[in-house]
């Protein structure tokens, strides 16, 4: 088969597995039947498996998609956002009552709880709206990341696929819909800025204003999708460019996606590239020259080193 799972997980809302012909991890929203809402334990999973994708050095690419069809009526999902059916207050809670596999092995202190802040009067149950953290991840991993849209991205999923690198889509099922501001939310951040920098301002504002449905042609026409595919090819597809992406340089693929981010992401976007850039002077003999200097307790010696231009 193409995946395997990875198996130190057991996550009960995201399925995550490593491709057995390429470099590409696959992380899956598993809620179908709920066009693939998530909750706060889904956030933490996909925080989770993205974290560990990070550190796969033999990974270059990673796949977010959603399982699907719904087993109550067929229906493809990438992701519906926010689980309105667990909106609290303040934002999306846990489930105080949930018996996933992830909560025996809690109990048991195999995995961290994220709720545990080892604080005992530290209310547990206080909404979450921590995607946006993992809408800062996948900015942020260092490879590119692929949605991969069966069916519907909408609300926070549709904000989730326009801060991928990329994203294919279904030509049959894929719909793109905002309808944050049906439910009383406004991705502020990258949903909409970083949106309009990739369709323009006055489409962005068609798309959260008037909360129309676009198909993945029309997704594409309008610049926030890379290509539409018939249904049945969109996994070949997708598993095709991560092998593309997998032949080029990592340290170039590296650099130039801390670049395309650099001038959103401000000082942050600065941050990051001007530490990938000092991870290439370590690199170099006068670096090693300088640590080793002061290891040594002597002065550096620089002589030699030219002065490139
Ligand atoms: C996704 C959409 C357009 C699909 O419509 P349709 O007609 O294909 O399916 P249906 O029947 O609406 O949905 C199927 C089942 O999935 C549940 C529905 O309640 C339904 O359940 P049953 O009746 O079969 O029991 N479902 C779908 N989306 C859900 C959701 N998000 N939460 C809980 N259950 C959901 C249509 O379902 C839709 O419009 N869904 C709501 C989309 C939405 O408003 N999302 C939240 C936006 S705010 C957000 O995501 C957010 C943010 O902006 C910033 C930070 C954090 C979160």
């Amino acid at each position: 088969d193409r995946w395997e799972p990875v198996e130190r997980f057991d996550f009960s809302d995201i399925t995550y597995h490593r491709s057995t012909e390429t470099g590409a991890v696959r992380i899956a929203f598993d809620r179908p039947e709920k066009r693939n809402a998530f909750r706060p334990e889904t956030v933490d999973e996909l925080s989770e498996a993205l974290d560990h994708a990070k550190r796969l050095t033999d990974v270059g690419c990673v796949l977010i998609t959603g399982n699907g069809p719904s087993p109550k009526d067929g229906g493809w999902a990438f992701c519906s956002g926010g689980d309105q059916s667990i909106r609290g207050e303040s934002g999306y809670e846990y489930d105080a009552d949930s018996e996933s596999p992830r909560d025996s092995e809690r109990a048991s202190g195999e995995r961290r709880d994220p709720r545990d802040v080892g604080d005992d009067d530290a209310p547990e149950n206080v909404g979450r709206l921590h995607i946006l953290e993992v809408q800062r991840q996948i900015r942020h991993i260092p490879k590119p990341v692929v949605a991969v849209v069966p069916g519907w991205a909408v609300g926070g999923g549709h904000s989730l696929h326009v801060v991928c690198d990329l994203t294919i889509a279904s030509e049959e099922h894929a719909k793109f819909l905002q309808t944050d501001p049906d439910v009383g939310s406004f991705d502020g951040g990258f949903g909409s800025a970083y949106l309009a920098r990739q369709v323009g301002q006055k489409k962005a504002r068609e798309v959260f204003f008037l909360g129309k449905t676009y198909d993945a042609e029309e997704a594409a026409d309008m610049g926030m999708v890379n290509e539409a595919v018939p249904h049945a090819e969109l996994e070949d597809a997708a598993i095709e460019w991560a092998e593309r992406m997998n032949e080029k340089s990592p340290t170039a693929m590296r650099m130039l996606k801390y670049a395309f981010n650099l001038d959103s992401d401000g000082m942050v976007g600065q941050q990051v590239f001007a530490g990938e850039a000092t991870r290439l002077a370590y690199m170099t003999d006068e670096a090693q020259e300088g640590r080793d200097a002061f290891n040594e307790g002597r002065e550096p010696d620089f002589d030699g080193v030219p002065w490139h231009y």
